[in-house]
């Protein structure tokens, strides 16, 4: 599937644009996937169970290595063509994969955020899918700040349990978005699986708990980066944590962590 000029001009612009039906052909091998994940997590899986005895939040990343559904998909799907085009990049390098699947009934939020400084990497050449493998209505689908990828802030990254990921950090808190949500212009769509939203690292993104009863909210994300894109040490352990790369800040990412998916 190829992109147009107008999608690759949104993508630009806004931060973050939906492609519709664009990993249809590729919903039952990441429903797969996911599954398998689940039966058997890796050490960097990072689920949470809401204080409210409503059902668990998982999430685990970076196991396209070990899960073949998954290491299909990279290689094998539209991914990098894709990525390449919306980079504007000559090829496309996959960084890593996140699983985020809220069961139904789960009363966790995906707080707002950006996700460019959890990653150990930087550069305007990036960009995320967002998958989903289950139909989601806008309400609890991701919402994404339009061009909140333009304004050149980046935010102090924090845990999930609202304390800062990196010492020292005198970077600015996000606002209160979630009290003031008609001051910001929100991208939101319903969704249907095989469907993605593209997103850029910088923007500004956060999902709402999975208040429907009977629905699981299965997400594949995925996420890549182009030619120009660096490596960055943040001094600190950031998301996912690449300790054992051995790379310096400006280094290009040429590692088997981050293989080349697809060259023009
Ligand atoms: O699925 C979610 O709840 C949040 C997803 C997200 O923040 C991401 O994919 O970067």
């Amino acid at each position: 599937m190829d992109i147009s000029n107008n999608q690759i001009k949104s993508y630009k612009e806004e931060g973050a644009i939906l492609l519709r039906g664009i990993f249809i052909d590729w919903v039952e091998t990441l429903e797969t996937g996911i599954e398998k994940l689940i039966k058997n997590p890796s050490p960097r899986e990072r689920s949470y169970l809401p204080e409210d005895g409503t059902a668990k939040f998982f999430q685990d990343l970076c196991n396209w290595n070990r899960i073949d559904e998954f290491k299909d998909f990279i290689f094998n799907s539209d991914i990098g063509k894709i990525s390449s085009a919306l980079m504007a990049s000559q090829f496309t390098r996959f960084f890593h994969d996140h699983v985020l699947v809220k069961e139904p009934g789960s009363s966790l939020a995906t707080p707002w955020h950006q996700d460019l400084p959890y990653y150990c990497v930087d550069g305007v050449q990036n960009v995320s899918f967002w998958i989903p493998l289950d139909p989601i209505s806008k309400e609890i689908s991701l919402k994404c700040i339009s061009k909140s990828h333009l304004t050149g802030k980046i935010h102090r990254p924090k845990r999930f349990n609202g304390n800062d990921l990196y010492e020292n950090d005198n970077s600015e808190e996000m606002p209160d978005i979630e009290n003031n949500l008609g001051s910001y212009d929100i991208l939101a769509w319903d969704m249907e699986p095989g469907d993605a939203i593209a997103f850029d690292f910088r923007i500004i993104h956060g999902a709402s708990a999975n208040l429907n009863e009977s629905l699981r909210r299965r997400v594949f994300s995925a996420r890549c980066v182009g030619e120009k894109t660096r490596f960055v040490d943040r001094k600190g352990k950031g998301s996912p944590p690449f300790d054992h790369v051995q790379l310096n800040t400006g280094d290009k990412l040429d590692v088997e962590d981050f293989p080349v998916v697809y060259e023009k």
